[in-house]
């Protein structure tokens, strides 16, 4: 396999690597370390100043992940698991940050890594079998296998709203939050959108506002994250048996140790229903779902779920108005991803809080002192965009790689997107996506979906290495099949129903297509393990 030539190079003289790696966040340093292992001359660019991903990115207030940071972090080093101490049962977006720094300077990734360099094309020189690849920078690269791991979360987006440019004062993107943070005190700030991003700023920015207008279009489900403090011995008998539970935890429907029931909803009484679903409340954290076995497949199984649901925000909310513009309804608790937060329905008791209503009177301009929608304006100082991403294929398409013949990504998947495993796509050879679409990734915990990747990407390098093969790519009819296969799983669950960024529902243009894999992070890695054992059915290669 060629060697690097250098750092860097410009387009005269391409700089030469086994392996591109598209992204720097867990997927990507990961990549950086395993396939370095293997002897490979790798090459990583990323956009941003620093390494972390959507890590990097996220600073909003109150940015935190919504898995337990003892399931939330790598378990490919047992010294690296048993050294590193989490400080919360939830782990805050600067602390994840400095794990991932921590990562990459505990294991010499840096070397590897070119930050501040987008990635801004890449086609595939058939005669030459290399990828060549492109940055903003003017870097040309060429490499044997492209790995595309930028992320399921990371295009974020601002809709087209008329009048955007004209606002006088200051607006920020969840995503794209300032380093050095922002003092709302004595402002009127208006935030768009209430998903997770929301859920979560909402309440630390009323804290600091001296107004804080929300626009909700859709009510979302959330539930108390209840974090505190990590409780310190059960971080040392978890580490104790580590390896042991991150085995189990790769077996499970969604990589996490949720407890999930194996009894239907509708077998228990109103009575057991109701202390069961209190119990995960006070619980806190996305344990909720589990609490029953059909909450995502059965419609009325789901509805005693949101009615429970909905019945804790009229205990929490005051002003029955607004406990009832707060109720989410018209789709199943789960189709759109549950929130985790901390005090946000308290957060409409304050009297600096007004909630609007976009949904019967959409915001109509963005002027130059607020917002209008249908029927009012808002004068203020700070707008907050809190409208979430171009999600799974974004970044992909960004990109847009050119495989066989020319052909570029964005046409292939022009109505939505396709692959085998979620992994590769045909027409694309030797390029590798971690956690694409057609895979469980955002339905599962990230990082074990993460680690499953680039391990299987790594296996496949050496099988053909061992083989004298030069190319692989996913067979075209195994990627209709595994299509197939992942529409007819999605549309046996409620997720199906819910207008989310899982099926594109976000962005419009975008084809509705059920894009993660549902049928469970155990199920799936038992596939993978048995087309790795078996030769790679589904791949053809030469
Ligand atoms: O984005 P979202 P997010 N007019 O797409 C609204 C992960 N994450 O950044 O629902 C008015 O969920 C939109 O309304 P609607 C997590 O996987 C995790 O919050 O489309 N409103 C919605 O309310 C999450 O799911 C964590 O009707 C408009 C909001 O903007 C994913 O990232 C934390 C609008 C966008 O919500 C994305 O979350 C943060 C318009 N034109 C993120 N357009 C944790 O780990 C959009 N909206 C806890």
């Amino acid at each position: 396999m060629a060697r690097p030539s250098g750092i860097s190079a410009r387009p005269e003289q391409p700089a030469e690597f086994d392996v591109v790696i598209v992204g720097a966040g867990f997927a990507g340093l990961y990549a950086v370390h395993r396939l370095r292992e293997l002897g490979l001359a790798v090459r990583c660019y990323d956009a941003a100043s620093g390494v972390g991903g959507t890590w990097f990115w996220n600073r909003y207030p109150g940015a935190r992940c919504d898995v337990e940071s003892m399931d939330y972090s790598y378990s490919f080093s047992p010294e690296l698991e048993q050294e590193w101490s989490w400080t919360e049962r939830y782990p805050a977006q600067p602390e994840i940050l400095r794990y991932l720094n921590h990562v990459a300077d505990r294991f010499d990734l840096r070397r590897d890594i070119q930050l501040e360099t987008r990635v801004t094309g890449a086609s595939y020189d058939e005669t030459a079998g290399r990828w060549e690849v492109r940055t903003g920078q003017g870097d040309v690269a060429r490499a044997r296998f492209l790995v595309i791991a930028t992320g399921c979360l990371s295009a974020a987006r601002i809709p087209d709203f008329p009048g955007l440019g004209s606002f006088q004062g200051a607006t920020y993107h969840t995503a794209d939050w300032p380093d050095e943070g922002v003092d709302f005190t004595g402002k009127r700030v208006g935030v768009i959108g209430t998903g997770s991003s929301g859920t979560q700023a909402i309440p630390l920015i009323a804290a600091q506002a001296a107004h804080t207008t929300v626009f909700q279009r859709t009510a979302n489900f959330s539930l108390p994250a209840r974090n505190r403090p990590l409780d310190r011995e059960y971080e040392r008998a978890l580490k104790a048996r580590y390896q042991e539970h991150r085995e189990f935890v790769r077996y499970t429907p969604n990589g996490t140790a949720r407890r999930n029931s194996d009894r239907s909803a509708l077998e228990a009484s109103a009575e057991e229903r109701r202390t069961e679903y209190e119990s995960r409340w006070q619980e806190g954290g996305g344990g909720f779902i589990g609490a029953f076995n059909d909450l995502l497949k059965n419609q009325d199984a789901n509805d005693t779920a949101a009615e429970f649901l909905r019945s804790k925000i009229r205990e929490i909310v005051r002003d029955p108005r607004v406990a009832d513009l707060l109720s989410p309804r018209g789709f199943p608790v789960g189709s759109k991803r549950v929130t985790v937060d901390t005090d946000y329905y308290a957060t409409f008791n304050r009297p600096d809080v007004t909630l609007v209503d976009v949904h019967s009177a959409p915001i109509e301009e963005i002027t130059p002192t607020g917002i209008r929608t249908a029927d009012a304006s808002y004068e203020l100082d700070a707008i907050v965009f809190a409208t979430g991403f171009d999600a799974i294929t974004g970044a992909v398409l960004a990109i847009d790689p050119r495989g066989r013949g020319g052909l570029h990504l964005r046409d292939k998947w022009s109505a939505g997107p396709r692959t085998y495993l979620g992994l590769v796509t045909a027409g694309f050879p030797n390029l590798f996506l971690v956690t694409g679409p057609g895979s469980p990734s955002v339905i599962s915990n990230m990082v074990v979906s993460i680690e499953q990747h680039v391990d299987f990407i790594a296996d496949h390098l050496v099988y053909l290495n061992k083989n004298g093969l030069e190319v692989t790519e996913a067979d075209a009819a195994a990627e209709d099949a595994w299509m197939d296969h992942v529409n007819e799983v999605a549309a046996g669950t409620l997720f199906v129903k819910g207008n989310s960024w899982y099926v594109g529902a976000n962005v419009p243009g975008k084809p509705r297509i059920f894009m993660p894999y549902v049928g469970g992070v155990g199920v799936y890695r038992r596939k993978c393990e048995d087309i790795a054992a078996s030769d790679y059915p589904g791949f053809r290669t030469t």
